[in-house]
C-alpha cells in the first residue's frame, strides 16, 4: 500500500501527478506546510526535516520529491516514464537537477510572496530578483525545447512531470512565459494531461 504525505499544493503535487499518470492506487494524507501536524513525533519519524511530500510504500520510506517521482517511475512505469537508453536516462538526470537547483527556489519565492503573503507585506525586491535569476535558465531551456515536445528521448516521461510541474508554481503566479514560446507551448502540453488535472483535483 502506497500513503503519500503532503497537500496537493505543496511538493506533493509534483509526486501526485507521477501517481495519477501510472494508475496506482494510494492514500493521501493532506499534511499541510504551514501547520503543526508536520512537526509531530510521528511525522518526524518519516520525515526528520518535518517537510512535504513523504512517500511510504511497504517497508520503504523515502522523501525527496524528485527521488520519491524516480522510485515510482523505475518501480511501477513498466518503461512507461523511464527511458530505456542510457543517454537518454543521462537527459532524465540532467533536466531534473536542472529544475531543482536552477528554477524551483525562484519560482517557489514568487508563489509564496505573490499567492501567500499579503500585498502590504510582500517583498517585491525578492520577487524580482527571482525573476531575473529565471531569465537565464528559462532562455537555455526554451531552446532545448526548440521543435521538441519532450525533454527525452522524444516521448514523454519522468523528467517532463519533474519540470512543469517545478514551473507550475512560477505559472500559478502569473510569471509570463511569452518571452519562452517553445517553453509555453511544452507546459501547456504537459500540464493539460489529464492525470495533471486529476492531480490538482486531488
Ligand atoms: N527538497 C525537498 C523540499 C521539501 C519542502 O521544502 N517542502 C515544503 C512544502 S512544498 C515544506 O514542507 N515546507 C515546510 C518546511 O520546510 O518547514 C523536496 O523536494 O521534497
Amino acid at each position: 500500500m502506497i500513503t503519500l504525505y503532503g497537500i496537493g499544493w505543496s511538493r506533493a503535487n509534483y509526486v501526485l501527478f507521477t501517481l495519477e499518470e501510472l494508475g496506482l492506487e494510494f492514500k493521501h494524507i493532506k499534511l499541510h506546510p504551514f501547520e503543526d501536524e508536520k512537526n509531530s513525533p510521528e511525522y518526524l519519524n518519516l520525515n526528520p526535516m518535518g517537510q512535504l511530500p513523504t512517500l511510504v510504500d511497504g517497508d520503504l520510506v523515502l522523501t525527496e520529491s524528485m527521488a520519491i517521482n524516480f522510485y515510482l517511475a523505475r518501480k511501477y512505469g513498466d518503461g512507461k516514464l523511464w527511458p530505456d537508453q542510457l543517454e537518454d536516462e543521462a537527459q532524465v538526470y540532467k533536466w531534473t537537477f536542472f529544475a531543482i537547483t536552477e528554477l524551483e527556489k525562484p519560482c517557489v519565492d514568487i508563489v509564496i510572496q505573490k499567492n501567500f503573503v499579503d500585498e502590504k507585506d510582500r517583498n517585491f525586491d525578492l520577487i524580482k530578483r527571482s525573476e531575473k535569476s529565471l531569465i537565464k535558465p528559462l532562455g537555455v531551456l526554451d531552446s532545448a525545447l526548440a521543435g521538441k515536445d519532450y525533454l527525452a528521448a522524444n516521448q514523454f516521461s519522468i523528467v517532463d512531470i519533474n519540470v512543469a510541474s517545478v514551473l507550475s508554481y512560477a505559472l500559478s503566479a502569473e510569471f509570463d512565459f511569452s518571452p519562452y514560446q517553445n517553453l509555453q507551448r511544452y507546459l501547456n502540453n504537459i500540464l493539460s494531461r489529464p492525470a495533471r488535472k486529476r492531480a490538482e483535483a486531488a
